[in-house]
This record gives C-alpha cells, structure tokens and sequence, in this order.
C-alpha cells in the first residue's frame, strides 16, 4: 500500500442516511480518475449507534471495493467516545492521519461537495498553482460556470457572518465556513496543539493561525448543493457563532504559537488571492 499524500477526514455526527451516499461517490471517482493516494477518515463523533452501525458498513464496503480494484486508497473509520463537535472531531480525524501525509484536509459528510469537485481539488494539490499554495479552501461564491445551491436564510446568515469574521480578523475569505478545506500537513502539525474550537467555529481558527504562520491561501469557487438534513439549528448556532467570534477573538490574542515550518522550495508564482504571509495582523 502506497503511503497515502492527502489525509481527508470527514467527521460524521448521525449521518447513517447521508454518508453511505456520499462514500459510494467519493469511491466511484477516485476509482475511475486517477489521483494521488488518498487516505479517507471518516470520523464518528458519537453517534447514535443505529447511525454509527451504517457509518462503519459503508467505509468497510468502500475499503474492500479499492482493495478489490488495487487501488492506492483507502478508507479508514475512527470513533470519538462521544459526541464532542465537529471541530473536534477533525483534529480527531487529523491526529490519526498517516504521519507521511503531504496534505490533511476535511470535506462535509452529506456529500454536498460532489465527490467530483472534491477530486478537483484534490488534483490542484499536484499542479504548480497547488504547490505554491498551503490552504485550499472551497468557497461557496456563485459565478459564471458554478453551481451554489443553497437555503436563502441560510445563505443570508452566512453573509453577516462572513462580513462579522472580516471585521474582526482581517481574513479577507468570502467564505471561511465552506466544508472543504485542504491544507499542507507542514503548516498545520505544529497548529495540531494550539487549536480548541470545539464546533463551527474551527475554520476561523484554523485560518488565523494559518495566517499568522505566514500561509499562502487560495479561495477555491466550488459547486455547491445542500441536500437538507442539516445539523445547524437555526437562530440558536448563529448567534452562539456570532458570540464565540468575538471569543476566539479574545482568545487568539493571546495565543502562543510555535515556531513555523520551514516552507519547502516550491516554484515561483505570482502569490494566490485570499491569506498571504504579507498581510500578517
Ligand atoms: N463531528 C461532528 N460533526 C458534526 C456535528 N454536527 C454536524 N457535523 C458534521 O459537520 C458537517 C456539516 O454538517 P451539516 O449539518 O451538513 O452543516 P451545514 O452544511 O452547515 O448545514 C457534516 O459532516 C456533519 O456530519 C457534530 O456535532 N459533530
Ligand atoms: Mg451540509
């Protein structure tokens, strides 16, 4: 079995409907395109058990399909002992990543990122663009070509927040909260420790810290389609993500980081859009 070059997690919380759909895609492409290897973790963050029981059917389904067809992926399954958010549960997914892993990334469990748009960013990893870049982040910006299908509300909400996210950290993202992001293992291991944000809130982190870590970060437009069943409760997490901004605000004032990783030689480009090293706060 090749090592692995990206590290994917999806954290999962009750997705026994939603996550054998996405799985049986995230498999179909990655067999039928060719792509780096990819190691694909799903995390079950305390699940109800009659969830937890479909979760693991399917990555076990998914793992024996690639090992049936020779393919240089693979599929493993982490439980966390209980429910403790999706932030929390990526950090899970991220400590049990190969340790050799180039890239560790996660994507949203209800397959609202297609398997195809995820298999795009995975393959911009590989191109120059991807190897003078540290952050990929998918963002749900409707333009010319692309597909953002999303509740009005929803879509609404996200605006404000963005706009609330912009004033206090300076991110310059469109869109922090999308649920894709792939990052380069180098920058984020020595982060692995400083991040707490237990719930939504983790992309904002992340992309501070990253920021201040002098990462190069490039805003991706992905196409976008909420299928319903959404674990946000409306009203009540946004408000609780408006307060813990101005929190983590607080907080990341504060925070101690560790020396960065030497960046590797990469070629030069003209430097991405989105965080730059040079517009450190
Ligand atoms: N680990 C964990 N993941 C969660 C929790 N709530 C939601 N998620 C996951 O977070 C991702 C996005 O959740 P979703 O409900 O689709 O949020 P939305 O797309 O923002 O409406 C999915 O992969 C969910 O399984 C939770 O409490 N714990
Ligand atoms: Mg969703």
């Amino acid at each position: 079995m090749e090592a692995p070059f990206i590290s994917i997690v999806i954290p999962a919380y009750n997705e026994g409907q939603r996550l054998p759909r996405y799985v049986t895609e995230l498999t179909r492409v990655f067999l039928e395109r060719s792509a780096p290897p990819v190691e694909f973790i799903v995390v079950d963050d305390g699940s109800r058990p009659e969830h937890a029981t479909l979760q693991r059917a399917c990555v076990d389904d998914a793992q024996a399909r690639f090992s049936a067809k020779g393919a240089p992926h693979r599929f493993t399954y982490v439980a966390a002992p209980r429910n403790q958010g999706k932030g929390s549960a990526i950090r899970l997914g991220w400590r049990s990543a190969s340790p050799g892993a180039t890239w560790l990334a996660f994507v949203d469990a209800d397959g609202a990122i297609s398997a195809e748009e995820l298999h795009r960013l995975v393959e911009l990893t590989t191109t120059d663009t991807g190897r003078a870049t540290d952050v990929i982040a998918g963002s749900r910006i409707l333009m010319a070509g692309r597909r953002v299908v999303r509740n009005l509300h929803r879509h609404l909400q996200g605006r404000v927040f963005a706009t609330l996210t912009d004033t206090n950290f300076r991110l310059h993202f469109y869109d922090t909260q999308c649920g894709v992001k792939l990052i380069r293992a180098s920058m984020l291991r020595p982060l692995l420790d400083v991040l707490r944000e237990e719930r939504w809130l983790l992309d904002v982190e992340l992309l501070v810290l990253l920021k201040r870590q002098g990462a190069r970060a490039l805003e991706v437009p992905i196409d976008w389609e909420d299928f319903g069943g959404s674990k946000v409760i409306p009203g009540l997490d946004g408000l609780r993500m408006f307060w813990g901004l101005l929190q983590l605000r607080r907080r990341l004032n504060r925070v101690s980081l560790p020396a960065p990783a030497p960046r590797e030689q990469a070629p030069s480009l003209p430097s991405p859009a989105g965080v730059t090293g040079s517009d450190r706060r």
